[in-house]
């Protein structure tokens, strides 16, 4: 069971989160008992919709990837529970085949129809790859997707992408637009959750400070038809890609960042 800390005021850095005891992920997590941090800097996030960049989005037999074209291209991440400059990797989505248990994460109980994480790796090291074996190589921000009737048109020009990639292997070109949805009012104080684990996919590697975003984005129902129509491996389309909760281990805790 999680064990929540009560820690002092003076203990309120991210130095003290970087030495918090990883995870495996997803967790479930009850807000009410997590510590409440007020005093983190700002997480600021540099050049992710505004870069006017060329990007793709393919059907990678899994999931709907999205990745910028140019290497040279590297929106970053800092801030918050982050020690030092994260890049920005890739973004993707998980899904299921109902409202409420496509989420990977589960917050006070409530299912989701979708999560969608922006993958980052510590400056510090090489690439993506060099970073997954160093307990702080990642930095995956995680937005819960929550559906409605109305279509969130902030979420059309991914939805533009999403309706050219159905059949797998295929990409579509997009631009750094197809980002703007991710932007809102709270974006860089909170409220966010943030904790140490790991890939939610093989190799489950504990290489991850996780952020998780409390309020879900809303997009509309057939946006989100989109996702679950896309076509995996036996040209069936991919029903399920969440990894069920982990238990957390002993010592283990989350801050929820207000
Ligand atoms: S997730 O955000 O926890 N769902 C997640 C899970 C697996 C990866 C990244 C994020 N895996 C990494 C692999 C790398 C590979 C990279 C591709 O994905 O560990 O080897 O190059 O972006
Ligand atoms: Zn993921």
């Amino acid at each position: 069971m999680l064990s929540y800390l009560c820690e002092p005021d003076y203990d309120r850095n991210p130095e003290h989160i970087s030495r918090l005891r990883p995870s495996q992920s997803p967790i479930a997590i009850s807000l009410s008992r997590c510590p409440t941090w007020s005093s983190l800097d700002p997480l600021k996030f540099k050049g992710y919709w505004d870069s006017n960049a060329n990007a793709i989005l393919l059907n990678n037999g899994s999931t709907a990837y999205f990745t910028f074209n140019d290497a040279s291209v590297r929106p970053t991440l800092s801030g918050g529970p982050l020690i030092g400059e994260y890049i920005f990797e890739q973004m993707h989505f998980h899904w299921s085949v109902d409202d409420f248990t496509g989420c990977e994460h589960v917050l006070d109980g409530h299912g989701y129809a979708a999560e969608c994480h922006f993958v980052h790796y510590n400056s510090k090291y090489e690439s993506l790859e060099t970073a997954v074996g160093h307990p702080d190589g990642l930095a995956v921000v995680g937005f819960l997707l929550e559906t409605v009737d109305a279509p969130n048109p902030r979420f059309d020009r991914l939805v533009q992408g999403l309706e050219g990639i159905q059949k797998r292997e295929s990409v579509m070109n997009v631009t750094s637009e197809s980002l703007l949805w991710m932007d809102r009012e709270d974006l860089q104080i909170g409220n966010y959750v943030t904790y140490k684990g790991s890939l939610t996919t093989p190799p489950y590697t504990e290489c991850v400070t996780w952020i998780i975003y409390e309020k879900p984005v809303q997009i509309g129902s057939e946006q989100l038809g989109l996702l679950r129509q896309l076509e995996g491996p036996d040209s069936q389309p991919i029903e399920r890609n969440v990894r069920p909760t982990q238990r957390h281990p002993p010592g283990h805790s989350v801050i929820y960042v207000k």
